[in-house]
Formats: structure tokens, sequence, C-alpha cells
């Protein structure tokens, strides 16, 4: 048996959305011809309670074009520790958006009161915050959920200080589904939004970038300039339409064998793990000593892949390709890994 924890990422198009793709009408979407994308952009808009979304190949290209649209050249961006645009990016968010990033220390999850303490305007010789960041759900603090209030305090400081505020939502219906919440009470706070359709919404490819029709508009033209523009890509489109339909309710599923996995690991020795502190689809795992690529390596020989996170540091991320089944022969393969 193989299972696949490394990321939700690794899911693969159920037959019934591959049906949906099948039977999708298509057109020019760079010409804003395709009927599909338009139909998923119109519904992601109104889901999140923005005015306007554009379909993106990826999560990291939605990011980045928020980032060139809100960030002035030498801007700071005020974010968390440990964001995807901070670790994971490629540095794209200096080198193509111009932006450096103001970190706030910790797991990742920023307050108000960070804002509030390092938000300014610049002068001549300072460079001013062009923008706030929030991830949510925050990967790598373990998929943790920044709830509504929080953001919506973010967003009043931000206000404050006309400066704008982008949610890196790229699992923001992990938190909507967790907190039992229309993802629009987590959405509709801040400026511009980025989510993808290709974590545990179970997509082969895709996210949105959403805000106003002004920004939809900004957006539809950096996305070209990134070698971004998509043609006949209604055949992709219907698969987040499905995905948006059907997948989201179903993530509670991804939760409680989340819960259930870190329960189990919790009990094992050679490894720390916090099964409070698991609240969506995402388990890191602390080992007792930096062994970290040993330790994968040793689980993928018997059919259990995980990600290194660093050298002490693993995660498991359950997704709808992950049953039961696959869980208990997760926590088999690690007890004898660990032990
Ligand atoms: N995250 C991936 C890896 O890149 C680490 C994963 O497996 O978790 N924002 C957040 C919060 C993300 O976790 C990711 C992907 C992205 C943006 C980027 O999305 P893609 O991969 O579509 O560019």
């Amino acid at each position: 048996m193989i299972v696949d924890l490394r990321s939700d990422t690794v899911t693969r198009p159920s037959s019934a959305m591959r049906d949906a793709m099948f039977r999708a009408e298509v057109g020019d979407d760079v010409f804003e011809d395709d009927p599909t994308v338009n139909e998923l952009e119109r519904l992601a808009a109104h889901l999140t309670g923005h005015e306007a979304a554009i379909f993106v190949p990826s999560g990291c290209m939605a990011n980045l074009i928020a980032q060139m649209i809100h960030v002035r050249r030498g801007d700071q961006v005020i974010v968390g520790a440990l964001s995807h645009i901070v670790l994971h990016e490629v540095g794209s968010g200096a080198a193509i958006a111009n932006a450096q990033y103001d970190i706030v220390p910790g797991d990742g999850r920023i307050t108000a009161a960070d804002v509030e303490e390092r938000i300014h305007a610049g002068d001549f010789h300072e460079p001013g915050t062009g923008l706030v960041w929030v991830e949510n759900t925050h990967n790598m603090a373990g998929g943790r959920v920044v709830p509504p209030e929080v953001l919506r305090r973010i967003a009043s400081v931000c206000r404050a200080h006309r400066v704008p505020l982008h949610l890196d939502g790229a699992r923001v219906f992990n938190a909507a589904v967790a907190l039992g919440i229309p993802v629009r009470e987590l959405t509709q706070h801040a400026t511009s939004v980025s989510f993808c359709l290709s974590k545990g919404l179970g997509t082969p490819i895709g996210s949105l970038l959403v805000g106003t029709a002004a920004f939809r508009a900004e957006a539809r033209r950096f996305r070209k300039m990134l070698g971004g523009g998509m043609r006949q890509v209604g055949v992709v489109a219907a698969a987040g339409i499905y995905a948006l339909t059907h997948n989201v309710d179903r993530l509670a599923e991804d939760h409680a064998r989340a819960r259930r996995l870190a329960e189990g690991l919790a009990g094992l020795k050679g490894l720390a793990v916090r099964p409070d502190e698991v609240e969506t689809n995402i388990v890191i795992a602390t080992l007792d000593a930096p062994r970290a690529d040993g330790f994968v390596a040793a689980c993928a020989e018997r059919g259990v892949h995980i990600l290194a996170l660093d050298k002490k540091k693993v995660r498991f991320v359950t997704h709808l390709d992950v049953d039961d089944a696959g869980i208990d022969h997760t926590l088999a393969v690690v007890r004898g890994v660990a032990g």
C-alpha cells in the first residue's frame, strides 16, 4: 500500500471531476472568451465576497501578482515568519515585485497588535509599509486557523493606515470548514485574496486571485507579463467549479483523519506531536534528533511518503486520496521507523 502524505497537492482528479472537464465549454481565456473560466471567476468572487476574480495557474503566481499590484519598489510587507511567500516562493517577492519583508517572529500567525506596532508610512529615507500579509490556514504553523475576529482587527488597523491587506488563502476553505463558517467571513476583510483549487479541493491545477474589478484588470496585465495567460483553459476551470461545488464540505473528513493520525503519532517514541494543535489537515511532528531525511526515506521504503521540513521536523498532510486504511498503515509504518 502506498500512502502519499507529502502534500494535499498530490491528489488526482476523480472520474466525476474528469467528466466535468471532458464536458467543459471552452474559448480563448486571454480574450475573456472562455465561458467556463468566466463562470469559475464569478463563483470565486461570489463565495469570497469580492467584486471580481481571476484564474491563474498557481498559488505562487497569485501571490506574486498580488505583491506586484500592491507593493511599490522597496516597500515593506508585514508578514509572519515561516509564511509561504517568505520561505517557499523562490524569493519572487523580492526578485520580481521589489518587495522586502518585515517579518514578525513566531509561528507565522500575526495579530492586529503586531501590525499596529510595525505599520508605518515611511519618509524620504525610510521604506514604508506597502502591504500586510496574512496566511490562513498557516502551512508551516501546522495548518493552524486564523479566526475571523483576528482578521477583522488586522483589517481595521490596515484601513486606518490606508495599507492594503492580502490574504494568502491557499487553504482558506480548510479554515472555513474547521470553523464551520462560510469562507466569506474569512475573506471579506482583505483587500485581495488568493486561494488554491489544487490542494485539498483536489483539482490538477489552478488558483484564484480576488479583489475589485480594477484590481482584476491590473492582475490580467501582470498575469500576461508573467506568461500566465491561458487559452482554452475551461477544461481546467471545470475541475475548479466541480471542486467548489463538491469537495468543500468533505474537507472535514481530512481534518478528522489528521487529528486521528496526530493522536496515534503522539503515543510513539522518538517524535513529538501536539494533537490539540491540529486544527485542519496538516500534522507536523518534531523528531528527537536531527534525522528527518533518514526518517522520511525509511518511511518511503515502506510505502508512506511524507516531507522533511527541516532537520528535525516532518509534515503529514491528509487529503481526499487518503482514507482510514491509509492512516492505519501510516501509523503502523511510523511506529516501526520511529522506535
Ligand atoms: N504549498 C506547497 C509547497 O509549496 C510547500 C505545499 O505542499 O504546502 N500559499 C501557501 C500557504 C501554500 O502552502 C502554497 C503551496 C502556495 C501558496 C503556493 O501554491 P502553488 O503550489 O499552487 O504555487
